[in-house]
């Protein structure tokens, strides 16, 4: 019931070769029709080079009456063009090359700042190989795509046909009634603080902690992504599956011997295989974006990543056929258990006997509650380094609310009020999902106005075609000058306190929108603050210092060294933020983990 028959995994050839032969096939069987038909015989060597000028000619034509078209509809929403970037090279080709050499060295987001601000605008159209897409910094247009103008908008084909091998039927990769199903289905699931996640929390922080309690005393460094991510992945996973992954247990990164891996460090070991495969999976989603939607040229033999899923694919099956046999026989034997009492895979057990439905929704959840929520945990331990002032602080609260040895309660978490503040900056200058996309339904779509940010005379709205993909970015959004003021790329979180400062804030709160927006916004919002905020209260009562030890970094995770002439935040940054779907730090960060000398 949640299928959507417009996908399968290996749609992409088809909609690729028909573009193909749209483009290059049929202008060239058109040619000697078009001859014929004008009674006109050419000797061979004339008519050779006609079939590469057809080819062309069918595209300029092609481009010029889609442009009529849009020039119209655009007029008809009394709406303007977007700007273009206007590159030196045909088809913005340098523009193109600019972006990918980017992706390799410098700073998150940057590439397209520097677009920006080149052309004084916060949206614009990248016009690559002659065809839209649109990029936005704007707080008003990327309001409209999540919330106001929902209905305009979806994920849309493009990105669906990337992400189907891996996501298939997931939330992620649905819209309109799969995606509404998948909504509703989860919703009562995370409608609640849940006695049983805290005791979850309990047992994988306290695990984490003595990993991190047994380096300290030995006077050695952690490699924090890393251990944060196997704490996000085992809690996650006895929440979602009840079934521990246990990569807590697996031997861990050695300092000085660590080695680059897919996304952060390399990883040994069974579930080293699975989650290689789930970050090359992302990795892979993520450069076939890049490419743009000629991506399936390199992959028509070869589905990339084909043999990645089939390792995730053959750990999850076997647990979700338990399930639903359990569900099964509890339902023979008539037994009934209540929502608090179950997983979220007994939950959606209940809901569907879809095995693949129910598979892929869970990759969607451990994907979504995994990779976001370590993102932030490492960013704060790295910032807490950064500024010791803010983790001692931090450390005095939760010491005024728990004491040096009680754990949180739902309570105690709503209100340290400064330790929202840290989380909230982190996710301010850091948002785990920094760059996102949407795309326009099947018809043309006027934006409202932008906001003021780069001063434009004309009052007209901007106009984006049918079917065109436009990105938005969060993480300019967050440090954008005009809405947070002259100190935007500053760490401080303070700003989340002072009543003036956070004015602006309340009064315009989609300026800030780590978790999205509007019907998509993020479910496990409440779930992702409470999970951080237990975890560092437990961190916090047993350690009060946090020293970045940069020289057990790998080779090439450093910041390079023309980051420091920049502006902006990469003049002052120690790790190297990058961005596969989700924000992570190149390489890990080496952390040295100071304990607190209880004075009792
Ligand atoms: C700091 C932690 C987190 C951040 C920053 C975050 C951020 C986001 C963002 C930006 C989206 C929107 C994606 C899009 O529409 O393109 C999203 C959606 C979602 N998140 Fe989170 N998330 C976090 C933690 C979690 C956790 C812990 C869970 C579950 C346990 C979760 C479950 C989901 C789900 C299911 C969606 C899809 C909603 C939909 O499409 O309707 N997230 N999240
Ligand atoms: C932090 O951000 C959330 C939105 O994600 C907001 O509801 C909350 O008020 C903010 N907290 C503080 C202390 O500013
Ligand atoms: C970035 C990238 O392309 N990563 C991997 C995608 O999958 C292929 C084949 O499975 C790998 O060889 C790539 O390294």
């Amino acid at each position: 019931m949640f299928g959507d028959p417009v996908t399968s995994p290996g749609r992409y050839r088809v909609r690729f070769l028909v573009d193909a032969f749209e483009v290059i096939v049929l202008p060239i069987a058109l040619l000697p029709l078009t001859l014929w038909w004008s009674n006109i015989s050419l000797p061979l060597y004339q008519l050779i080079p006609l079939y590469p000028a057809s080819i062309v000619i069918c595209k300029i034509a092609t481009t010029l009456w889609r442009s009529l078209q849009q020039s119209r509809e655009a007029r008809s929403l009394n709406a303007r063009q977007i700007p273009r970037v206007v590159g030196k090279w045909p088809g913005n080709l340098d523009i193109l090359l600019r972006m990918i050499r980017a992706f390799k060295t410098s700073y998150v987001g940057d590439v397209y700042l520097q677009l920006f601000e080149e052309y004084k605008t916060t949206t614009l159209n990248l016009r690559v190989l002659w065809s839209d897409t649109i990029i936005t910094m704007d707080q008003e247009h990327s309001k409209f795509i999540l919330s106001t103008g929902f209905q305009w908008f979806w994920r849309g084909r493009y990105q669906k046909e990337r992400l189907e091998t891996f996501l298939g039927n997931g939330i992620f990769n649905r819209d309109d009634e799969a995606w509404k199903m998948h909504r509703t289905t989860a919703r009562p699931f995370f409608a609640h603080d849940r006695i049983r996640d805290f005791e979850i929390f309990e047992k994988y922080t306290a695990r984490t902690l003595s990993i991190l309690a047994k380096s300290a005393a030995a006077g050695q460094p952690c490699e924090a992504q890393d251990l944060y991510a196997r704490f996000t992945l085992d809690a996650a996973s006895e929440f979602l599956f009840g079934k521990n992954l246990d990569t807590l247990s697996l031997p861990f990164p050695v300092p000085g011997k660590s080695a680059m891996g897919a996304k952060g460090l390399a990883m040994e070991g069974d579930w080293g295989a699975f989650a290689e495969a789930f970050e090359t999976c992302q990795q892979n989603a993520t450069s076939r974006a890049r490419i743009g939607k000629t991506w399936p040229l390199f992959e028509l033999l070869k589905d990339k990543n084909q043999e990645h899923i089939k390792v995730i694919h053959d750990w999850l099956d076997p647990v979700v056929d338990k399930a639903v046999e359990d569900r099964t026989s509890a339902e023979k034997a008539g037994v009934q258990s209540s929502i608090a009492e179950k997983t979220f895979l007994q939950h959606l057990a209940d809901s569907t006997d879809d095995r693949v439905v129910i598979r892929d929704q869970l990759l969607s959840m451990l994907l979504a509650s995994r990779d976001t929520t370590a993102c932030t945990l490492t960013y704060i331990t790295y910032l807490m380094a950064m500024y010791p002032e803010v983790a001692k602080k931090l450390r005095t609260e939760v010491l005024e609310h728990c004491g040096p040895t009680k754990s949180a309660t739902f309570e105690a978490v709503r209100n340290m009020k400064y330790m929202r503040a840290v989380i909230n900056e982190t996710l301010r200058l850091f948002p785990p999902v920094p760059v996102n996309a949407r795309e326009t339904r099947s018809r043309g779509v006027a934006l409202p106005l932008a906001d003021p940010t780069f001063s434009d005379s004309d009052p007209r709205p901007l106009y984006i075609p049918a079917d065109t993909i436009i990105m938005y970015f969060p993480v300019l959004t967050q440090r954008n000058k005009a809405l947070w003021g002259e100190d935007a790329d500053e760490f401080d979180p303070e700003r989340w306190i002072d009543p003036d400062r956070l004015k602006k804030y309340v009064s315009n709160p989609t300026m800030f929108t780590p978790f999205s927006a509007g019907p998509r916004i993020c479910i496990g919002q409440n779930y992702a603050y409470n999970e951080m905020s237990y975890f560092l209260v437990r961190l916090l009562q047993q350690f009060d210092r946090f020293t970045l030890a940069r020289e057990y970094q790998p080779e090439g995770s450093l910041p390079p060294a023309d980051w420091k002439s920049g502006k902006g935040r990469k003049t002052i940054e120690k790790i190297w933020p990058s961005s596969a779907m989700t924000l992570y730090v190149k390489g890990g960060v080496w952390v040295n983990f100071h304990l607190a000398k209880h004075e009792t």
